[in-house]
């Protein structure tokens, strides 16, 4: 048996936790999940039935971890020789930005996306503030630093970069030319192009609706 079984989904958040386990050189073997017909496993690993779900084959039992950017960080933390944990100077922004990213950033996406308006009275109370704030938050940190941690690639990097490709692959985010870079740059690892091979394989081979 392979060490991780990763339930997934073509074209979807699934990417982001592929292009975790080929950072890390993970064992893996992929169970692809048809979203009106979700195999039984997936929903005892995940009542909520989302994709990427990992289920780790350790040796004193099974570990279930969903949610894209838990699955990047314990993959870092399960595999350190890969290099992709921060150092205790790193620590800071490497929790900083991937927090930013599942949080803040995804609210404000997905209002964006769909056409929530934040009355300008509530933007204390909303956790990104607003969608311009957040945006220039990331601009101000992205155009002075290469990568979340500053000059070096991390795990941090994997989750930030693919909620930037759901951006601008919607046209959500403005094509900034510090976001374009980063994203440019992130997306040139190997380990990227072998998940997003990997993932277009799936969709060629499944033809799992998305
Ligand atoms: N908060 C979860 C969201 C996962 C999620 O919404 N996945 C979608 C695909 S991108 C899914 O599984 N949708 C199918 C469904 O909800 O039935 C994460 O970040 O991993």
């Amino acid at each position: 048996m392979a060490t991780y079984t990763f339930f997934t989904n073509p074209r979807s958040r699934g990417l982001i936790a592929s292009w975790a386990l080929h950072e890390v050189g993970a064992d893996f073997a992929v169970v692809p999940v048809g979203w009106g017909d979700k195999p039984a496993a997936l929903l005892a690993a995940n009542p909520l039935g989302k994709v990427p779900t990992l289920v780790h084959h350790a040796a004193e039992g099974d570990r279930v971890v969903s949610e894209a950017a838990a699955i990047c960080t314990y993959l870092a933390e399960q595999h350190p020789e890969a290099g992709l944990l921060p150092t205790p100077a790193e620590s800071g922004h490497y929790h900083r930005w991937l927090f930013f990213a599942a949080g803040p950033l995804e609210q404000a996406l997905m209002a964006r996306m769909l056409g929530w308006e934040l009355p300008a009275e509530r933007e204390g109370t909303a956790g990104f503030g607003s969608f311009d704030r957040t945006v220039a938050a990331l601009d101000a940190h992205l155009s002075a630093n290469a990568y979340a941690c500053g000059d070096r690639f991390t795990m941090a990097d994997v989750y930030l970069t693919s909620q930037f490709d759901w951006g601008l692959n919607l046209k959500l985010l403005p094509r900034h030319d510090a976001f374009l870079a980063y994203a440019e740059r992130c997306h040139a690892r190997s380990a990227y192009q072998a998940a997003l091979a990997a993932d277009r394989e799936l969709y060629r081979s499944t033809r799992v609706e998305a």
